[in-house]
């Protein structure tokens, strides 16, 4: 079957939270979307349970197993890296395997890309508009828009919000340059991305701007047991700092 879009999901210590029906009921009803499920050094058994997922499904459900715990941006590269060579991928994507963004919203932000071919990447974002639910403790959501704003200074980029983890990519010879050489922080690998995205189109932010389109997601919801904890925030607000200081003009 060809399957156009491959969508990685890295999974930490995810036993308890994984929600394994919601997935296997969307890979059953969408069986051209390539997904590749990706155990990140885990402590729990969530290997066994994404294999369980992939069971059956092989040729559509991959897994790959990292023995040593990287963080989620160094989870997502390997996907990446491993989807790529596929045969007939035109875009490439990454999802939390909470599912506070939906599943069904790969189908949205697929169909945006494919009917815009000026865009090398599509982001979900978090906006809280009437009529939509997106639903995030009130302070993530503060301290997720101080975040935003300062990366958005930083980088110049006028982007809403760069940390939402539902976000698809073009296949082109870019993409591998994105996600070819390890992330320099942990938790802030979206921003990263940008900043190599700026730095490959030479700092020419026009064209920057017009490659890169952010999805305001019908739904979204913080889900409980989070690993981001409040050091970790702190650690964002340098890691951006740094992403800066290596990747500025
Ligand atoms: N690979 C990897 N993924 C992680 C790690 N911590 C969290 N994740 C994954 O990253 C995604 C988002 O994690 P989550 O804890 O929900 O973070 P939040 O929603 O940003 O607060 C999930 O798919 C997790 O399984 C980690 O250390 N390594
Ligand atoms: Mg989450």
């Amino acid at each position: 079957m060809n399957r156009p879009c491959t969508i990685v999901i890295p999974c930490y210590n995810e036993s308890t939270r994984f929600p394994f029906e919601q997935f296997t009921t969307f890979f059953d009803a969408n069986p051209a979307i390539h997904f590749l499920l990706v155990n990140d050094g885990s402590k729990d058994n969530t290997i066994d349970l994404l294999r369980r997922a992939s069971r059956g499904r092989e040729d559509q459900v991959g897994v790959l197993d990292q023995a040593l715990n990287g963080g989620k941006g160094e989870a997502v590269r390997a996907g990446v890296l491993a989807a790529l060579p596929r045969e007939g991928c035109l875009y490439v994507g990454f999802w939390d395997a909470d599912l506070a963004t939906p599943l069904e919203a790969i189908r949205e932000l697929t169909a945006v890309i494919a009917g815009r071919p000026e865009l090398a990447m599509i982001f979900g974002a978090r906006v809280k508009l009437l009529g939509r639910q997106v639903e995030r403790r009130a302070i993530r959501h503060y301290l997720g828009r101080m975040f935003a704003t300062v990366v958005s200074m930083t980088l110049r980029l006028p982007i809403y919000d760069t940390q939402c983890g539902a976000k698809i990519f073009r296949v082109s010879g870019e993409t591998r340059v994105l996600f070819d050489a390890p992330f320099c922080t942990r938790w802030v690998f979206d921003v990263e991305i940008l900043a190599r995205f700026i730095q490959l189109r030479g700092y020419n932010m026009e064209s920057v701007q017009n490659s890169i389109y952010e999805f305001p997601l019908e739904q979204w919801r913080d889900v409980a047991g989070s690993r981001v904890r409040p050091q970790d925030f702190v650690r964002a607000f340098f890691d951006v700092l740094r992403i800066y200081r290596l990747y500025r003009p």
